[in-house]
């Protein structure tokens, strides 16, 4: 059968469950992404029976609109203020005064984890380039080097883009076989092997046998660090998630308390790291507000009730793709942007019938109003109330740049639908894609490049015709971004999608054409997930000498950051409760 006459035998109006036993009888067609997207529909078939429409069962908010409008911060004003500024100039005068160089680093490394490096990246990037030049720049300097400071320096230099050989760890088993896991300057060396092998490229062996050695140490030995001290929170930590694995903002509210108990640390740098916590957290607290306004006028939870109400779990995706007082704008625009995303796939995933997708899809590629009216009511809502939002993120930014992106917008998003749409007939076919066909279609469905085409307007350097390119010349780096974005939302929600019904996804589809258990399956993903970062970490490193691209591909980095940290106990978007203690911590109580 040709593709065009199969999909006319759509049962849409069917019993979902029943689906994929009723095409058995059929044979199976080749679809692939584009074959799929020529195809050109008859009339439907008329509906004989009631359409039976699925709900998504997802549990309600756990926080009401009044809730979110009575929180507040006393982190505003000007005390506050005047403390943060002295406090700051103390720790300028720290950093001028750092002797040697394991000192030098570890108080980058602790600025940065504490989430107050940002107040000083010009003396950051000053030591950075002294440190490059004196210790690392050639063989003859950094062969004198002790591995634990050898490797902190390593992660800390790639990470800001300098070229730094995996050479320097050649002989790193001469000195690693002989430590004691009960000796804590082993063991702080051990990590640092560990958190610096996550910047390694594609094809450093001595990079990957420095991972799998370490992480292999600490696993073996954990048991032996005494369980109150930091440095058994630190392992535990890294073993869960590497440092460079980790969502910026998430990571400094975690690391701060752990700071506060090592004995000797600073403690103006805690003073200061707190305060700037709380009074950063204020801003989002009133960025998150102003979200709950446009989420309650546009009305989607009482009316998609089939789709996720997870406002906040939207912010705080947002928070944790740019979450410096400068990026309020962004938040507040991405917040919008992740819960239509959620709500549109809520329709295509959940509640649309096949015929309704196809007008739906073709609705947002015309972006025509005048289109909608043979659209169900429920469709009618969702394209108003969205239309409305993405007219009004392109018309502030006409208004206050001159620059009219909604060209960009909409193609973006009609993109997306039709990688929905796409998914959708696999799924109303019954068939399983091959990995690669998947991925192919799935990296876009997953709406990272959606998400990045937005952020690309939001960068603080503001609109000029240089960034309207930006997301060509970095088009590697939104690829391996948002394919980390999918396998690890693959990892976390397809148990429940396909139990709920929705198309196979990465781990079903490589055991099909593999063979493999669904164990092996997610073994081999993960591996995929180490592998696409190693790209992403080479195509960061050639791009990172570009000061203009930097802050786009910091929020492209933070989003398989923020995946693997929603997704690492299942599927966190959907069931609230499983984060339910960071939102206290992140926005609901200061430290
Ligand atoms: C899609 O979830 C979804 F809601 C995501 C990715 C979280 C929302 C956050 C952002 C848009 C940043 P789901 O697992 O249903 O996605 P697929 O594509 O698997 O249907
Ligand atoms: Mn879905
Ligand atoms: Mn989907
Ligand atoms: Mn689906
Ligand atoms: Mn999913």
């Amino acid at each position: 059968a040709s593709l065009c006459s199969f999909s006319c035998l759509v049962p849409y109006y069917k019993n979902y469950h029943n689906r994929s036993r009723q095409f058995d009888k059929f044979s199976k067609p080749k679809y692939s992404s584009k074959s799929a997207s020529k195809v050109v529909h008859a009339k439907a078939v008329t509906t004989v029976e009631p359409v039976l429409r699925r709900s998504g069962n997802y549990s309600p908010s756990l926080y009401s609109f009044d809730y979110i409008q009575s929180l507040s911060s006393e982190y505003v004003g000007e005390d506050y203020k005047a403390r943060a500024e002295t406090l700051k100039g103390t720790v300028k005068m720290m950093i001028s005064k750092l002797g040697n160089l394991l000192n030098t680093l570890e108080m980058i490394d602790d600025l940065q984890r504490l989430g107050i490096s940002y107040h000083f990246e010009n003396e950051k990037r000053n030591l950075l380039e002294i440190i490059y030049s004196n210790h690392y720049k050639s063989h003859e300097k950094w062969s004198g080097l002790d591995l634990k400071v050898k490797a902190l320096g390593f992660r800390l230099l790639r990470q800001h883009g300098y070229q730094v050989p995996q050479e320097i760890f050649h002989n790193f088993k001469d000195k690693t076989q002989n430590l004691k896991p009960d000796k804590l300057e082993d063991v702080m060396e051990i990590l640092n092997l560990y958190e610096a092998s996550y910047l390694s490229f594609e094809d450093e062996h001595i990079l990957d046998e420095v991972r799998d050695f370490t992480t292999k140490y600490l696993k073996d030995n954990q048991h032996k660090i005494d369980e109150s001290s930091y440095i058994s929170s630190l392992v535990s930590h890294a073993l869960e998630l590497p440092l460079h694995w980790r969502v910026p903002r998430v990571e400094a509210r975690w690391f701060i308390e752990v700071y506060e108990k090592i004995i000797d640390m600073n403690p103006t740098l805690l003073e200061f790291a707190k305060l700037d916590y709380n009074m950063v957290q204020a801003g989002h607290i009133e960025d998150l507000k102003e979200t709950s306004r446009w989420w309650r006028d546009i009305k989607w939870d009482k009316k998609l009730k089939f789709s996720r109400d997870r406002l906040v779990e939207h912010f705080l995706w947002s928070t944790g793709f740019a979450h410096l007082p400068q990026h309020s704008l962004f938040r507040r625009t991405i917040t919008r942007v992740n819960s239509s995303i959620t709500a549109i796939d809520d329709v295509y995933d959940v509640y649309g019938t096949l015929e309704e997708l196809e007008q739906f899809t073709n609705v947002m590629k015309r972006w025509d109003i005048n289109a909608i009216e043979d659209l169900p009511d429920y469709m009618k809502i969702c394209f108003i109330g969205f239309f409305n939002t993405i007219n009004e993120i392109a018309y502030n930014t006409l208004t206050d740049t001159g620059f009219l992106i909604l060209p960009y917008l909409t193609k973006a998003w009609a993109g997306l639908c039709k990688v929905y749409l796409v998914e959708s007939w696999w799924y109303n076919s019954g068939y399983t894609p091959t990995l690669q066909e998947y991925l192919d279609n799935a990296h876009v469905s997953i709406s990272g490049p959606v998400i990045l085409m937005h952020a690309n307007f939001l960068t603080s350097a503001g609109l000029n015709n240089e960034i309207l390119q930006c997301m060509t010349r970095h088009e590697k780096i939104v690829y391996y971004s948002t394919l980390i974005f999918r396998l690890a939302d693959d990892l976390g929600t397809s148990t429940d999608e396909l139990t709920r019904g929705d198309t196979p996804k990465s781990i079903q589809c490589y055991m099909h054409e593999s063979g493999a258990t669904e164990e092996e399956a997610r073994r081999y993903v993960k591996e995929l997930i180490i592998e696409t970062w190693k790209k992403l970490n080479k195509e960061r490193a050639l791009a990172y000498n570009s000061q203009f691209a930097s802050e786009f591909i910091d929020f492209a980095i933070n989003i398989p950051r923020m995946a693997q940290f929603m997704y690492r106990e299942g599927d966190g978007h959907g069931h609230p409760e499983i984060n339910k203690s960071h939102m206290s911590s992140l926005f609901f109580n200061p430290i």
